[in-house]
């Protein structure tokens, strides 16, 4: 079978081999734009929008993807040969898969080359939703609490020069002025990142940024513009050179970067915004009236659980997540860490069945098709803990509830950061904003076995608290003599 180049012309000949929509693309409005089209937005809310328009069109419902940063030069490229087409691989967990071409992206723009372009493109009057996800980072807050940063130096420059954007705000801004100067009602600002409150967090940032920039501006948005809470869901890992080759051997479908993920599927939404929105309740996700509950509970047991397994599996030493769970201390630590530590201030989760939701959990860790690498799970905690883990220890020990799962995460995460190697001395790659201040802290262990912890816009004032100190004091100079992370998750079971 000889092997066809993804684009909008080859689109029928590709058909015969795996699905491709049956829309017509050049049909499509661009209703929607996102900014950072990484694997999961393709997983997950592009895969929405495609359900939608194959089986009830809903043609103006289209999007533009954007990227703010050089990094997104990649895609823009590879968006640029395959006319923003690009393949979703379904990993089941019996090995089997569906691969199917999806459509509903149907321009790419690349912020820092047309600046203009962009801010033209989200004041269109076609223009109905703009789209997030830039990371727990991107929000520019300080962890601890949860004002805005206006140190960043990009921000700054935002500021003095409202025409040349550099962050997602001064876009956001920009296109807002525009829309209200031409007389155009403001589009609908939808966070899809995992941040507990991510639209309010959205919306806090942005008045922030707006206030400073142009108050007037700011009483437009505050007063106009929508942020619904969302939370989302699939796991979705990095894509391999493998994943490529196997589309090629397999399926004559030659794509620079298709998506790969697991089948679960979920976006709960709250229904408030700024003017029309997608009839997405047709494809299965939930309008509700609000979203906190799920969104806790998504991020303290999902998103957490992915943290506790990575981090101390990074210094163990199993690759990825599904190895993680077909080791029993790590399935049974992982469990225990959720079942003593989080359940119990969690709080109840309406039409939700915790204990089920805990059970599918482990089998979509478990799934061995997926390969979720421990590295991309590890990549930017410094901006996920705070949220994901550290709130169930600060709420544990308001409750006299258990800490010791998770305080031995963070001791190896001091470890991770400080060593920046596994238990067999094979060097680790660290990806995070933070790194070098991570670093800096954690090296000071040795003499000081809390100095980790003094970092107040990751840890707060955690110092503070007798039980905890004394725990993590422990852990960490256990690991620091030498102990062996399996042996001391072993020892909480
Ligand atoms: C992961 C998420 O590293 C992480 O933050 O927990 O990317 C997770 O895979 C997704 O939130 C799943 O919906």
């Amino acid at each position: 079978m000889e092997p066809i180049q993804l684009n909008h012309r080859n689109l029928g000949q590709i058909a015969s081999r795996i699905p491709c929509p049956t829309y017509d693309r050049q049909e499509l409005k661009l209703g929607i734009v996102h900014i950072g089209v990484g694997g999961f937005h393709r997983s997950h809310q592009a895969y929405y929008i495609h359900q939608l328009l194959e089986r009830h069109g809903a043609t103006e419902w289209g999007i533009c993807g954007v990227g703010l940063r050089e990094a997104d030069r990649n895609i823009a490229d590879v968006f640029a040969k395959q006319d923003c087409l690009y393949t979703l691989i379904t990993q089941h967990p019996d090995g089997t898969e569906e691969t199917e071409v999806i459509g509903s992206l149907k321009e790419f723009l690349l912020a820092v080359d047309d600046p203009d372009r962009v801010i033209d493109r989200m004041a269109h009057p076609a223009t109905k939703i703009v789209s997030l996800t830039i990371t727990e980072g991107g929000y520019n807050f300080n962890s601890v609490s949860e004002a805005f940063d206006f140190g960043n130096p990009d921000i700054q420059h935002e500021l003095q020069h409202p025409t040349e954007p550099r962050t997602v705000f001064g876009y956001l801004t920009a296109a807002l002025r525009k829309r209200r100067d031409a007389g155009l009602p403001p589009f609908t600002l939808l966070s899809c990142d995992n941040i507990q409150h991510n639209g309010d967090m959205a919306r806090k940032m942005v008045l922030a940024f707006a206030q400073k920039q142009d108050p007037e501006l700011a009483e437009w948005i505050e007063e106009k513009v929508r942020f619904p809470n969302t939370m989302v869901d699939r796991i979705t890992p990095v894509t391999k050179s493998r994943d490529i080759e196997q589309l090629k051997n397999n399926h004559g479908v030659i794509d620079e970067w298709p998506v790969v993920c697991e089948p679960y599927l979920q976006w709960v939404v709250e229904d408030k915004f700024s003017g029309d929105r997608p009839p997405l309740e047709k494809v299965g996700v939930q309008f509700v009236p609000d979203v906190a509950p799920y969104e806790r509970m998504k991020i303290r047991l999902l998103n957490a659980g992915h943290s506790v397994l990575g981090i101390l599996s990074a210094i163990h030493g199993h690759p990825t997540i599904d190895a993680c769970m077909g080791d029993p201390v790590f399935a049974a630590f992982t469990r225990e860490f959720m079942d003593r530590e989080v359940t119990p201030v969690l709080g109840t989760v309406e039409g939700v069945d915790i204990e089920q939701y805990k059970d599918s959990l482990e089998e979509r860790f478990a799934n061995p098709n997926i390969k979720d690498s421990v590295g991309r799970i590890c990549s930017e905690s410094s901006a996920k803990l705070p949220k994901f883990l550290i709130p169930t220890i600060r709420e544990n020990l308001a409750a006299d509830g258990s800490i010791e799962f998770a305080t031995l995460v963070l001791a190896a995460w001091c470890y991770y950061s400080d060593k920046q190697v596994n238990e067999n001395g094979e060097p680790l790659e660290i990806i995070d904003a933070m790194q070098a201040e991570l670093k800096e802290a954690a090296q000071d262990t040795p003499a000081n076995s809390l100095a980790f912890l003094q970092q107040p816009a990751i840890f707060g004032n955690l110092t503070n608290d007798k039980r905890f100190t004394q725990e993590y004091e422990r852990m960490v100079r256990t690991i620091y003599r030498g102990g062996q992370i399996r042996q001391l998750m072993s020892d909480l079971l």
